[in-house]
């Protein structure tokens, strides 16, 4: 079949002579001069950054070229140069915000940006118009194409609490959204399973929060335990230069404090946080524990858990001094405060709680998780910040100027963008990536089964919004929750391609958007993650057969 493909392909080729442009997400608008012809990309080419807010651009296309080609280009001209790679920013006022225009002419290729993002993507843009495998002289076809994103939140999200994925990993993370012209990294940052992210005031909660005694062995509730200490955490060293890198490559790094659910390992770390601080940590029913199991711990399974932070001051104390060294290390206008999964029960069983919400005048305990979140709200919006939480946050009343995240299908975008306030589509049916991608999992994962295709035919505007309404919905999001992720590898495994389908979801307009157009394009695309070497799966060249219909018996 591949061998097929690629008869066809340099048929294709050898009709017009020419390599074509098979880009991802799909440009605005391409168009390829009448007269076809091509420059060549080489280590003689001189590569000119206008101005030093472009020289990170500059740099990711040197270094692509250097990892994948082998050579990289000048900035002072080269003896014998013919041809010259130019980055700009447009002098043209008004165009849309993030674009660019790519001229592939004769002796040279000039990108010119509405700003630095936008020539980031032109130069995104070029290395999808080099050929996929390795020369040392790069044809280029001439073209011209004219480019802008469709929606301003095109973003990914990685859980690093449930597993643990090294500094050098996450760099990598960001070079793929990079790769796509995405533009936010939702970093999920502490969970029940692990706090991974260095607090100097607090430094239990990576000491004693950032490690489990063991994890579960195979699907909840498991088939044992591995008995394995396991854990690790982020220094603020090592955040600042996540930041700096993802800001380089015109990507926001969303982090998210779990609050007031999901709260195992900091309340492991600080057991007053809790409603019932003396109450040992319970587990699900035929969950093996390793290791200790007095005292708050730290979980080794998946799920939600009754343990959840207590609405004291003292909690509220905790979580703002947090957040103040949250904010510091990042600069995004949003923090997310999670908001979701959070039960019950400990706030109905709790006398403080239960007079809390009588002296609150609250209506119950949905009440006091809209009390809790309203009051994060404040002091966080009290810094020039926005929070942003998981739809549940709508229950018992949205805070003020909460951004919403979708993720139990659509109905939490639609009510939050009726109420005037923006939202990031994330339905688990559409780009939940920690879904299966073959009928029946070719490896561990949580279950669903969402194809490449499903993810495609993503439409993050729901029909139930109407014109007014549609400016609220800023895009969309890969969620990547890891419970069955243990490595890199696998991580790349459930995003590739899920991932490179919902880049063009959020990128290319809603007319250009065409399975059968996709497809060919999604082929060379898995030639480049060869390139790369990363791990994907090849679902989408195996079609599996529809299950029998069930037929009722006649
Ligand atoms: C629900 S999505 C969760 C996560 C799990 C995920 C697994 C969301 C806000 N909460 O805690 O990891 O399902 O798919």
């Amino acid at each position: 079949m591949k061998q097929v493909f690629y008869v066809i392909f340099f048929l294709s080729l050898g009709l017009t002579g020419y390599s074509q442009v098979n880009i991802i997400p799909k440009p605005a608008a391409v168009s390829m001069p009448a007269v076809k012809g091509e420059l060549t990309i080489d280590a003689s080419t001189h590569l000119v950054a206008a101005t030093p807010a472009l020289q990170p651009a500059a740099d990711f296309l040197n270094a692509y070229l250097m990892e994948y080609y082998g050579f990289f280009l000048r900035g002072i001209k080269p003896k014998g140069s013919a041809t010259t790679v130019r980055l700009a920013i447009s002098t043209a006022t008004n165009g849309p915000k993030e674009g660019y225009s790519l001229e592939a002419a004769k002796g040279s290729v000039t990108i010119k940006g509405q700003d630095a993002a936008g020539v980031f993507y032109g130069v995104q843009s070029l290395i999808q118009l080099l050929p996929v495998q390795k020369a040392a002289r790069l044809a280029v076809p001439f073209v011209t194409i004219s480019d802008y994103p469709r929606f301003a939140y095109r973003g990914m999200h990685l859980d690093v609490a449930r597993h643990f994925f090294p500094v050098s990993f996450i760099r990598e993370y960001i070079d793929y959204l990079a790769l796509h012209k995405m533009n936010y990294f939702h970093w999920h940052l502490t969970d029940d399973q692990g706090w991974r992210i260095e607090i100097k005031k607090y430094p239990k909660l990576t000491q004693i929060g950032g490690f489990r005694n063991g994890t579960i062995i195979g699907h909840f509730p498991g088939t044992g335990n591995d008995n394995q200490h396991y854990g690790g955490f982020y220094t603020q060293e090592q955040v600042k230069e996540i930041v700096r890198y993802a800001a380089g490559r015109s990507i926001t790094v969303v982090p998210e404090i779990e609050m007031p659910g999901h709260a195992s390992a900091a309340i492991a770390a600080y057991p007053e946080l809790s409603c019932f601080p003396n109450e040992p940590t319970t587990y699900p029913r035929r969950t093996t524990v390793a290791g200790d199991t007095t005292g708050k711990q730290v979980q080794q399974t998946w799920g939600v858990f009754n343990d959840v932070f207590a609405p004291t001051e003292t909690t509220f104390t905790f979580l703002e001094n947090v957040l103040d060294e949250v904010m510091a290390l990042f600069p995004s206008k949003l923090i997310h405060i999670g908001g979701d999964e959070c039960p019950k029960e400990n706030w109905k069983r709790s006398a403080f709680c239960q007079q809390l919400i009588k002296d609150k005048g609250l209506k119950d305990e949905h009440g006091l998780q809209s009390y809790f979140i309203q009051r994060i709200e404040k002091y966080i919006n009290g810094k020039g910040r926005s929070i942003i939480g998981w739809d549940e946050i709508l229950e018992g009343g949205l805070a003020p100027n909460a951004l919403v995240m979708s993720w139990r299908g659509e109905q939490g975008g639609i009510d939050a963008a009726k109420q005037s306030h923006y939202v990031v589509m994330t339905p688990g049916s559409h780009v939940y990536l920690d879904h299966s991608q073959t009928r029946r999992d070719d490896s561990l994962t949580i279950g669903g089964y969402t194809t490449v295709q499903k993810t495609y035919s993503y439409e993050p505007i729901p029909k139930e919004i109407n014109q007014a309404e549609e400016k609220f919905i800023l895009g969309a999001q890969g969620n990547v929750w890891t419970e069955y992720m243990a490595y890199p590898s696998k991580v790349e495994y459930q995003i590739f391609p899920r991932m490179t389908a919902l880049s063009e979801v959020l990128w290319s307009s809603r007319a250009l958007r065409n399975w059968t157009d996709f497809e060919p394009r999604l082929k060379i695309q898995l030639d480049r993650y060869d390139r790369w070497g990363v791990s994907y799966s090849k679902a989408v060249l195996q079609p599996e057969p529809e299950p029998p219909v069930k037929r009722s018996s006649n």
